[in-house]
C-alpha cells in the first residue's frame, strides 16, 4: 500500500532518442507495493509490473525521518532498528509501444471520400486519434479510434473497439493522395504512418 503519496506521475524521458533507440517512459507510483511489517527494518525493492519494464528510483522514509533513495536499485533498503517506514515513492521505466493500425477500406462518393481501418496502442485502452495528411499537407482535425467492429481476420482481437471512419466532403476535384496518421498516446509526438491510397474525385 502506498502511504502520503500524491496522485500517479508520469514523466517523459528519452524524448529526444536517436533513430532505432527504445523509447522508456517513467511511471510513478503505480507500482503495486507495500511497506515492510513494523519489526522489519528491511524494505525489498518492487518487482516490475510487466516484461521488459524495470524500477528506475525508489525513495522510503523512516519514521526517524530520514530519506533513503536509489536509482535502478537492486539490493534491499534497510533503516536503524527501532525505526518503521513511513512513506514510499517507486518509479517504474517501461518502453513504449507504437501504435498498431491499418487502412483497410478507402471509398470515393461523388466528392465525399472515406476511410475505415483501426489503430490501437498496445498495452492502452485509451482510444488513438488519428488524422490525414492529404498530398503531403497534414490536416489539423483529429477523429477518435473507437468504432466497434465485429472481429475479422482482417482485424487484430485488441481492434474490435478500435475501428476509425474518417468521412470528407467537398473533397476537391482531382486526384489526390491521403495518408492516415495515428497519434502515440504515451507520446503523442510519436506518430505512425498507416497507409496511404490514391484517390480520384471527379
Ligand atoms: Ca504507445
Amino acid at each position: 500500500m502506498l502511504v502520503g503519496l500524491g496522485a500517479a506521475a508520469l514523466l517523459l524521458v528519452g524524448l529526444a532518442a536517436p533513430a532505432g533507440a527504445i523509447d522508456m517512459i517513467e511511471y510513478c507510483d503505480e507500482v503495486p507495493t507495500e511497506l515492510p511489517q513494523p519489526w522489519s527494518s528491511t524494505y525489498e525493492v518492487p518487482l516490475p509490473t510487466r516484461p521488459g519494464a524495470r524500477i528506475s528510483y525508489v525513495e522510503l522514509v523512516d519514521s526517524y525521518g530520514e530519506t533513503y533513495f536509489g536509482y535502478y536499485p537492486t539490493s534491499p533498503f534497510m533503516h536503524p532498528d527501532g525505526g518503521v517506514w513511513v512513506s514510499e515513492q517507486v518509479c517504474e521505466e517501461r518502453s513504449n509501444s507504437q501504435v498498431v493500425g491499418k487502412t483497410l477500406i478507402t471509398k470515393v462518393e461523388g466528392r465525399l471520400v472515406g476511410l475505415f481501418g483501426y489503430a490501437f496502442d498496445p498495452g492502452m485502452s485509451d482510444n488513438v486519434q488519428v488524422s490525414v495528411s492529404i498530398d503531403g499537407a497534414w490536416r489539423p482535425q483529429y477523429w477518435t479510434a473507437n468504432y466497434p467492429w465485429v472481429s475479422t481476420p482482417t482485424f487484430p482481437a485488441e481492434a474490435t473497439d478500435k475501428g476509425f471512419l474518417i468521412l470528407m466532403g467537398d473533397f476537391p476535384v482531382g486526384e489526390h493522395e491521403i495518408c492516415v496518421i495515428a497519434q502515440d498516446i504515451e507520446i503523442p509526438s510519436q506518430n505512425v504512418n498507416l497507409g496511404c491510397t490514391r484517390v480520384v474525385v471527379k
